[in-house]
């Protein structure tokens, strides 16, 4: 609403081509506009049509296919730490509004990672890292149900329309290859997975009949496919799993009770801390980014910060090593529930076990009384992890731990976590972060109504709350709206005051004083009375 995709277009030294870099123009009454972060790709204007098997166009494909691999690697990390800037670590740099080689420095320590599968080159090229902006991930397609082709890739269309940085695709129903086939093709942002699920679903759903064979082959699968970063929960050791049975609520996490599952059964080390090297190739050569899930991370307040979250914290930052040292990109999951006391150091130790690995927490949920509002329970911590320094938020809806979200609780969950995220982006300073602020702000101030709506995080719901007791048009210009009225809009009597000054060329101190000086004259005159009588 109120807004158009436009490109900036710059020069790309590399591959002497042309970046065309997106962004969400609002323009403004006033005649100025402001371009916005976006990531909606071209499904930007809702009444384009969705053509699912057309697909989207294959923007990065020159790109990968004219490079050559360092020391065997194609990976965004061999490149920043050859020192070479890759196209999509520019499209970047201009997107964030930073230095390329900020970029390509951030990535070659492993602060920042670029999602970018060689085989997804629909996907319009973004970073996740601390000295970013904070991103937002969006869950989508978790349910044994059958739903279409159409509606999974239009659930991504809608969670990335609001603002999610990245989806995940989590289905587990039938046709898994062919919904994520489509998804793939379709995304502008980049996609993740959790193989662990499909694997599961190969052996019918018993854990134990499990291999490392069918995992790697799944991986293959959907690294074919173009998945740009998996959640791969290799930290949760078979010695580790004694630590979960005193907890109030136990293993949480779907992928973290599989593998704990399959390591009691068979009573061995986990497959995917055994073989974790070879998994590491795989993903080299596709540039996949490790997402080294915490399968152990608490489920409730009483757990967070335990034994068995950071025992397992620490295997993922030996794996975060071992994947550098592999040239692959890594990510660090993180909590889950955490009172807002014991969040810090969960930022802490995160990037002191693992090198600054970009930190991707799910919330954390600041408290457990409040089923049905767990966006908000959420959305309180993970603005502050994000402060503290987490790089992804994976959202929370309104549904968590109650039922599967709907497509209101998608847009529910995702702008309240770009709520989180710009705070802690304003927080930490983020050169881009304020402008967006004080614009709306100076609308807010002007009484340009719908400048103010087209400028929100959610311009349908700003406008229909104001509509809903002011629905006339001459409402959008006036001064006030129904929350004080006419008589009582501290804004309206900034504006008065300043108006004042003005005319009485006095600066708007002066002019508070003159005013005041006036009105306690006015006041002596009536009486010194605080209550007049009611006007016959
Ligand atoms: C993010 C941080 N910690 C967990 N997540 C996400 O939770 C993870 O990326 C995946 O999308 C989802 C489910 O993970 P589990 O329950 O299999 O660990
Ligand atoms: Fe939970």
């Amino acid at each position: 609403m109120g807004s158009e995709k436009v490109y900036h277009e710059i020069e790309d030294p590399g591959s002497e081509g042309t970046l065309r870099i997106p962004h969400r123009r609002v323009g403004l009454s006033n005649g100025s506009h402001i371009d916005l972060y976006d990531t909606s790709g071209p499904y930007t204007d809702s009444s384009v049509p969705i053509d699912v098997h057309a697909g989207l166009s294959r923007s990065r494909e020159d790109w990968i296919n004219g490079r050559e691999p360092i020391k065997g690697a194609v990976t965004q990390l061999a490149y920043a730490k050859a020192g070479v800037i890759t196209p999509e670590m520019r499209f970047i740099a201009a997107r964030e509004g930073m230095d390329p080689e900020f970029v390509r420095s951030e990535v070659a320590i492993g602060r920042a990672v670029i999602p970018a599968n060689r085989r997804h080159p629909e996907s319009e090229p973004m970073i996740i890292g601390k000295n970013f902006l904070v991103k937002v991930n969006a869950n989508i397609g978790n349910s044994a149900v059958t739903s279409s082709v159409e509606e999974e890739v239009d659930k991504m269309v809608w969670a990335t329309r609001w603002g999610a940085d990245t989806i995940m695709d989590l289905s587990t129903g039938k046709r898994i290859h062919e919904t994520r086939e489509w998804i793939m093709r379709n995304s502008p942002v980049p996609v993740g997975t959790v193989p662990i699920y499909q694997a599961l679903e190969k052996v019918n759903g018993d854990p134990a009949e499990l291999t490392w064979e069918i995992y790697r082959d799944t991986v293959i699968e959907q690294a074919e496919q173009g998945v740009d970063y998996m959640t791969v929960h290799a930290g949760v050791l078979l010695r580790y799993v004694p630590l979960t049975a005193r907890r109030v609520t136990g293993i949480v996490s779907r992928g973290g009770s599989i593998m704990a599952a399959w390591c009691l059964a068979h009573h061995k080390e986990s497959f995917l801390y055994t073989h974790f090297e070879e998994l590491c190739e795989i993903l080299r050569a596709y540039d996949i980014t490790f997402s080294l899930g915490d399968g152990l991370r608490p489920g409730s307040i009483a757990d967070a910060n335990d034994d068995a979250q950071f025992a397992e914290l620490r295997t993922l930052g030996e794996l975060t090593h071992i994947a550098r040292a592999h040239d692959v990109q890594v990510m660090i999951e993180g909590p889950g529930h955490v009172p807002m006391h014991k969040i810090a150091e969960n930022v802490r130790l995160e990037e002191e076990l693992c090198g600054e690995a970009p930190f991707y927490t799910l919330g954390p949920l600041a408290t457990d009384v409040a089923p049905g509002y767990d966006h908000i329970t959420s959305a309180i911590g993970a603005a502050q992890i994000g402060w503290h320094g987490t790089a992804m938020l994976c959202y929370v809806t309104p549904k968590e731990h109650l039922g599967l979200p709907n497509r209101t609780d998608v847009k529910t969950g995702v702008i309240t976590y770009k709520i989180a995220a710009h705070s802690a982006d304003l927080a930490k300073g983020h050169p881009r972060a304020q402008e967006w602020d004080d614009t709306l702000s100076q609308a807010r101030f002007d009484f340009r109504w719908q400048d103010q709506f087209h400028l929100a995080l959610d311009p349908e719901t700003a406008q229909s709350y104001h509509d809903e007791t002011l629905p006339a048009e001459p409402a959008k210009t006036a001064h006030f709206c129904s929350m004080c009225g006419p008589k009582f809009c501290s804004m309206k009597i900034s504006q008065d005051v300043r108006k004042y000054a003005e005319e009485n060329g006095l600066s708007t101190v002066e002019a508070i004083e003159k005013g005041m000086a006036e009105k306690s004259a006015e006041f002596a005159e009536h009486g010194k009375r605080v209550y007049l009588p009611v006007a016959e």
